[in-house]
């Protein structure tokens, strides 16, 4: 019962045993295997050595201050240009206020990101952190990716030591890890020609870490790329791991095509997103959590995910009308989800549901039956 239908899956469940690193052509070779369950079950093995069947989530919600934003990424259906009637900025009362509902409903981090604005002074990020930190101090600002880093020292001629300095001194807590999409310069040229170079990227998120600031990574799938360029993906983001440590949790993203560029392609199919994030799972032996992001896998699939080497589901509230294109937001399920929706799911999987805050310290426990409680609902 043991036995692998794929022989090259026991090679690797021996590597995998001795504490074994996996290289690119083994990465590459676990996306061609026919042996879906054997290779969930690898994954799966590594999941429970680390995490037992604690299975992680948090209750945050989502701030977009702006859409606005003159690049063009050709899979994005979020961003408008400036004159467009549907492009907006909130101000810094508006987001706090949007802010305040959140935290009175439990939210325990704002997780912040925006469109790359071609005028917004310096000013109005470090006001937006510190004014955010001073009106709700105990939750955590989760703010910018690296792109926007690398955008604010661009357009204010400082380096990005600087920037990061000055956004932590108004209250930035850790950074998201949006904006990585695929490394690959090739298949970055064609989906992205014009944002933030990979090499930039991951130069970013090294400052960001020397600054003693954790900071997420993603990885954009299912549109142009071939399993060899996620398993480059996946080294270089492990490359930098081992340099810094700072890294908290990996999270493949699930390209959605509806309302872009891309349209035309099928997106990946739910076989593929789980053989994604198992190789994810057995690819970075040195990251901590890897996230079945519920927004963009629907629920059912980020339910299977937990399976399939994921630890974490991400949070419970999500900023229905400004998220980008969404399989949640496209009706097909709500774009909320409550702590109690959460709880069950995570319990119907059998596993034990652990509410954490955005550094992964679990926070108040869980009571048995929570999940059929409507106290403990958002
Ligand atoms: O960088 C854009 C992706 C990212 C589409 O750090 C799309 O905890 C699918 O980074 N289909 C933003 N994906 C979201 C993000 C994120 C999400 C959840 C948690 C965390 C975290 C980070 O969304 C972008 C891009 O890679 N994206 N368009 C699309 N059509």
């Amino acid at each position: 019962m043991n036995a692998f239908r794929d022989p090259f899956l026991a090679d690797v469940a021996g590597k995998v045993d001795a504490g074994e690193r996996l290289s690119f052509d083994e990465g590459v070779r676990l996306f061609e295997t026919g042996d879906l369950v054997g290779l969930g079950r690898l994954a799966d093995d590594v999941r429970r050595r680390r995490h037992g069947s604690a299975t992680y989530f948090n209750v945050n919600r989502h701030l977009n201050y702006t859409n606005v934003c003159y690049w063009d990424c050709t899979f994005c259906s979020f961003y408008r240009k400036k004159d467009s009637p549907e492009a907006y900025t909130h101000s810094i009362d508006d987001c706090l206020a949007r802010a305040r509902a959140a935290a009175a409903q439990g939210a325990t981090e704002l997780h912040i990101v925006g469109g790359l604005h071609p005028k917004l002074p310096i000013e109005y990020y470090e006001d937006l952190l510190r004014t955010l930190k001073r009106e709700l101090p105990h939750v955590h600002l989760k703010a910018f990716t690296m792109v926007e880093i690398d955008h604010l020292k661009r357009m204010f001629h400082v380096s990005h030591e600087e920037i990061i300095e000055r956004l932590k001194t108004a209250g930035l807590d850790s950074c998201p890890g949006g904006g990585a999409e695929i490394f690959d310069e090739t298949v970055r040229k064609e989906v992205c020609r014009h944002k933030c170079g990979s090499n930039t990227w991951l130069a970013v998120t090294e400052k960001v870490h020397n600054a003693g600031l954790r900071s997420n990574a993603t990885m954009l799938y299912g549109h142009i790329e071939r399993p060899e360029h996620r398993v480059d993906h996946m080294i270089r983001l492990r490359d930098l791991q081992d340099r810094t440590g700072g890294f908290q949790c990996f999270i493949p993203l699930a390209f959605w095509p509806k309302e872009t560029e891309l349209a035309h392609l099928p997106g990946p199919s739910g076989i593929d997103s789980l053989r994604t994030i198992a190789v994810s799972r057995l690819m970075l032996d040195n990251f901590d959590h890897i996230k079945a992001y519920w927004v963009m896998l629907g629920r059912s699939l980020a339910q299977i995910a937990l399976h399939y080497g994921a630890n974490d589901l991400d949070g419970t509230i999500i900023e229905g009308g400004e998220l980008v294109s969404t399989y949640s937001a496209d009706g097909k399920d709500e774009a909320t989800l409550s702590r109690v929706e959460l709880v069950r799911m995570i319990r119907d999987a059998g596993l034990e549901p652990v509410e954490r805050d955005t550094l992964y310290n679990p926070i108040h426990p869980i009571p048995d039956g929570a999940a059929a409680s409507s106290e403990a609902n958002l």
